[in-house]
């Protein structure tokens, strides 16, 4: 894969480990990870509130679409950009201690209008499709809005780009938790009743919930409020500060554009978490990581490096022979880079790299190796591997001569292993 928002130093790890108690069971390596204090890569989704209130920020928007897009791109050289809109659901609720109509007919809950594209000339048309609508009463439902960001698959986030959210608003959003006298701004505005509209299920959105998940997905969202709004910025600074990202009071006019600009940018400084996973699950037992994770991170430009210890510990039922798996990195929920690991793992048999006792082993099973050249009987075969786990050759019945020197793998027919060192 192509780097983007980090890089490992070593994209391949290879060892060999002898499993078991009584041999050597494990094997250590250093892994480092550079990551840059930019984004090479983005997704980026701008979300409209179409109600009543929004006209000016909507036509200010639609003016400045191509200034925000060229600005963006302008920082980030792989970038996408998709569109989504709503105005709130079109039906009357009392629920969890409020009441009210929060919209009537011709208003929706969520619409997905441009799945993430390259083509900006799309994204704008979109954009400027969009008209305003009417709302009801003051909350929206901005945590369905944000709950289809993490959960519509049309929206198409890339695994390997920063995610971004930039949404305009000028309201509170409707949710039970929002009353909650333990927090500041805490508001009673209902119920947001999920994709069936039905208030009192289980797919009813919670708000804090909701933080807690965009900021575990790596969604920063970028709440723009809107500048005639403005006594709401405080309450969606404390919110989006639960996301890692940020409120802010709009700007009209094409200065607009330098403020996402920036604000996005400014986001690449911070990272909540930077941490290996093993990518298949069967081996991630095998592997630990020292430390586990890095958090709270602030970058210092242009960027900086972050070591791991990686230790492998094979259990002893582990199939003799090459173990191929992947190490993932991901900064904040994205995919920042990958480590390709093959081990070659041994049985346990002490003095294995003693070239007598590998001499008589081998014997045995119809192979001999003195020095770089290895004698297979007659009806027998023996396959020779590299370390990085690439067969070079069968060998046939015969006397073979091993060119060159370093650390070969051999594999019998009767599929046992055996590392050949040629000095
Ligand atoms: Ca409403
Ligand atoms: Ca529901």
């Amino acid at each position: 894969m192509v780097w983007t928002l980090a890089w490992v130093v070593a994209p391949v790890i290879v060892d060999t480990v002898y499993k078991g108690d009584t041999c050597l069971g494990t094997a250590v390596h250093t892994s480092t990870l550079g990551v840059p204090a930019t984004y090479a890569c983005a997704d980026v989704m701008f979300v409209f509130d179409l109600t009543g209130s929004m006209g000016v920020e909507l036509s200010d928007a639609q003016a400045n679409a191509n200034a925000i897009m060229d600005s963006l791109k302008s920082s980030i050289a792989d970038i996408r950009f998709g569109v989504a809109s709503h105005s709130d659901y079109p039906a009357f609720y009392d629920y969890c201690g409020y009441s009210a109509t929060y919209g009537s007919s011709g208003d929706f809950a969520y619409a997905l209008d441009r799945p993430l594209t390259y083509d900006t000339s799309l994204v704008r048309a979109s954009i400027n499709s969009l008209y305003i609508r009417y709302g009801g009463d003051g909350p929206e439902d901005y945590a369905r809005v944000l709950w289809e960001m993490l959960n519509d698959p049309s929206i198409g986030w890339r695994t390997s780009c920063a995610r971004f959210v930039l949404f305009w608003l000028d309201n509170i959003p409707h949710a039970c938790d929002l009353y909650s006298p333990s927090r500041p701004y805490s508001y009673n505005t209902g119920v947001d009743p999920g994709r069936d509209g039905i208030a009192g299920n289980s797919d009813d959105i919670l708000w804090y919930p909701l933080l807690r998940d965009l900021r575990t997905n790596g969604i920063k969202t970028i709440i723009l409020v809107s500048a005639s709004y403005t006594y709401f910025l405080p309450a969606w600074q404390y919110w989006m500060g639960d996301t890692l990202a940020d409120g802010i009071a709009t700007v009209r006019g094409s200065a607009i554009a330098r403020q996402i600009d920036s604000l996005v940018g400014s986001t690449a400084l911070t990272i909540d978490t930077l941490r290996p996973v093993v990518r298949e699950a069967a081996y991630a037992s095998w592997v630990t990581f020292t430390p586990p994770y890095y958090t709270g991170i602030t970058l210092s430009p242009p960027e900086d490096t972050f070591n791991f210890t990686i230790t492998f510990n094979v259990p002893p039922a582990a199939p003799t022979g090459l173990h191929t798996f992947h190490i993932d990195y991901y900064r904040d929920a994205v995919l920042a880079d990958s480590q390709l690991v093959n081990l070659w793992v041994f049985d346990c048999t002490l003095s294995y790299d003693d070239p007598i006792s590998i001499k008589e082993r081998l014997k045995e099973e119809g192979v001999v190796i003195m020095g770089n050249v290895v004698l297979v009987s007659d009806g027998q075969y023996a396959d020779l591997y590299s370390p990085d786990g690439k067969r070079i050759a069968r060998l046939k019945g015969g006397r073979h001569e091993l060119k060159g020197k370093g650390i070969f793998f051999v594999r019998g027919s009767n599929g046992k292993i055996l590392k050949v060192m040629v000095r």
